[in-house]
């Protein structure tokens, strides 16, 4: 049989990344099928050529996932399949939450044939297995023998094919920038980021987030062996392929236990499987120094750092007081001696925020080592404990927020503020961090660090500026370059000055060298 998984665009951003979930069932499919996939994010689709593309590829069966926010985009493509005759299994957080939604038990239309609900792994083969034989259930939970929820060990994990895996659609390097950057040195043909997770679960339970319900509280990990050989893997494949590529160490709390972490990190090292790498840690856990040096020493670039209030009754009334906002400048000095800087994540519209919230925060953030700040609305994300409380109290004003999404929109009112002001915060907190003077500002400040850093910051600062400011088209890159240009010809110029080859940095086929330091 031949199989599609497709994951929806999200409709904001053009995705820096693929999606861990389609190589890991294809990965995990049985043997005598084939699985394409397609990432409307690389590729966009709409209803009628996703259509078409399965009735011309003779596709027998579609998985898709998605989260609460394209759901709704990932229902109409569902739809659109399921019009064509061919059914449609639907998986990941939100259906997992919502399933009647999906199966159309809730008084709406049905859009998905069988839903998986949770962690995949183990129920992925059977689906394709029941599909085949024309037998699907509606819903497949992850049970053991007895009927109890079974999380899937990860002790077992299945190679992912790096080096086979067709990677076309998620080349970072825009096409018209391929000759210029072949001259600049060999191995930037190509740059990609990937993936990988090295463990799963998070006990800290936090209250908006859906990652304790999901994939439950007890942790779960690989070996250090099979990630080391992912990584090894991936190094090769940028070296042939004269490219480049990092991992995003998708856990979510990657040293959720630091002993484990330093192990891994220190295997990582011995076996040279060293790649720049992105993941995410709470502020808590970058307390150890060792930590911090082992990951510079196995290529840590960029901590993704959920801060999300400078104000600890918010932290606390979010059941996140483990962050304690008096140690984030701390936190971030520890990694920026180290050239690994922090992407600092903020949520306003917390019940504690007034007016004002995003100048009190960029007040702080001015006085840490620069980074990539981001900022979010505070989000009733289904069946989370923060869903429930406020559907409890009366407060959703959007309750079914999802079946129309729209970007940085709240769909509750908080305590102390209105929604249009909540708005307002976010506005000012991503005008103030991405404005040209901003962006130059943060680039000047790493004047005493490699030519390469600095890059790094005005690269990821253009690239992140587009998560709230529309940056689809080329056009709107245009416009981005030209009013970011003093800093842009600024670092041109510096790079001619020592040489542009030594200025830009490798990111993956190198260990961290002294260059880099
Ligand atoms: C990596 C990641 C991202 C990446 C993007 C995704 C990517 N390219 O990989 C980045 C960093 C950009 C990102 C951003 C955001 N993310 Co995010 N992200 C994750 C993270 C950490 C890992 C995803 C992952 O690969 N997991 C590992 C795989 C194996 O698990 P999985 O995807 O769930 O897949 C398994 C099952 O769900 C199932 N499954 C999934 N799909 C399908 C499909 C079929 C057909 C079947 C059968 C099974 C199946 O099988 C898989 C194997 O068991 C998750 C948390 C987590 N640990 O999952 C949050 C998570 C998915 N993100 C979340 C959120 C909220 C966001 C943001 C909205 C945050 C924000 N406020 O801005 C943004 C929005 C992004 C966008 N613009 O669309 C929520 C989603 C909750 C929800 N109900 O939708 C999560 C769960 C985290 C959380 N705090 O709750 N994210
Ligand atoms: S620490 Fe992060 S992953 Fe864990 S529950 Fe809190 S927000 Fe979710």
């Amino acid at each position: 049989m031949k199989i599609l998984l497709y994951n929806p665009d999200n409709g904001v951003t053009r995705n820096f990344m693929p999606h861990l979930w389609m190589f890991l069932l294809q990965a995990l499919t049985p043997p005598g099928h084939e699985v394409v996939l397609i990432d409307g994010n690389a590729q966009p689709m709409d209803e009628e050529s996703i259509a078409r593309y399965v009735r011309e590829q003779n596709i027998g069966l579609v998985g898709i996932g998605a989260m609460t926010r394209m759901i709704a985009k990932a229902y109409r493509m569902a739809d659109a399949v399921r019009a064509v005759g061919v059914k449609v299994v639907m998986g990941g957080p939100h259906v997992t939450e919502m399933a009647d939604e999906a199966l159309g038990r809730d008084g709406g239309s049905r859009h998905a044939d069988a839903v998986a609900l949770g962690e995949a792994d183990e129920t992925w083969p059977r689906i394709v297995e029941d599909a085949v034989r024309g037998t699907l259930k509606d819903v497949y939970v992850p049970v053991d023998d007895f009927g109890q929820e079974r999380k899937p060990s990860l002790q077992s994990y299945p190679d992912i094919p790096w080096d086979k895996i067709k990677l076309d659609q998620f080349n970072l390097l825009p096409g018209i920038l391929h000759p210029l950057l072949k001259r600049v040195g060999a191995g930037w043909g190509t740059f990609r980021i990937i993936p990988v997770e090295s463990g799963r679960g998070c006990p800290y339970g936090c209250e908006f987030c859906t990652v304790t319900g999901f994939f439950g509280d007890s942790i779960r990990f690989r070996t250090n062996e099979s990630v080391v050989n992912e990584l090894l893997l991936l190094k090769a494949r940028a070296r042939e392929e004269g490219g480049q590529i990092a991992v995003f160490f998708i856990d979510d709390n990657f040293a959720i236990n630091v002993k484990r972490t330093k192990s891994l990190l220190r295997d990582i090292i011995a076996a040279n499987a060293q790649v720049h790498w992105v993941a995410q840690i709470s502020a808590n856990l970058l307390r150890d120094e060792e930590l911090v040096d082992l990951i510079e020493a196995s290529g840590g670039k960029w901590i993704f750092i959920g801060m999300e209030s400078i104000d600890p009754a918010n932290l606390a009334d979010v059941k996140k007081g483990f962050n304690k906002p008096g140690e984030y400048a701390v936190v971030l000095d520890r990694l920026a001696r180290r050239n690994v800087f922090a992407i600092t994540s903020f949520i306003f519209g917390m019940d504690n925020d007034t007016p004002g919230v995003a100048e009190r925060t960029l007040k702080e953030i001015r006085t840490w080592p620069p980074g990539l700040p981001i900022f979010g609305l505070m989000t009733p994300l289904p069946a989370t404990p923060l869903y429930k409380k406020l559907e409890a109290a009366g407060r959703l004003t959007r309750p079914k927020h999802w079946q129309e999404f729209i970007p940085f929109a709240m769909a509750h009112t908080p305590l102390k503020m209105s929604i249009d002001e909540a708005h307002n915060e976010v506005r000012i907190g991503w005008a103030n961090s991405y404005s040209p003077e901003a962006i130059e500002k943060a680039v000047d400040s790493l004047n005493h660090k490699p030519l390469g850093y600095r890059i790094n910051i005005l690269i990821a600062r253009l690239c992140f500026r587009g998560i709230y400011f529309p940056q689809m088209g080329r056009f709107a890159w245009l416009k981005t370059i030209l009013e970011n240009r003093r800093t842009i010809f600024k670092l041109i110029k510096q790079g001619f000055g020592g040489g542009l080859h030594a200025a830009v940095p490798s990111v993956a086929t190198e260990p961290v060298t002294e260059q880099n330091h």
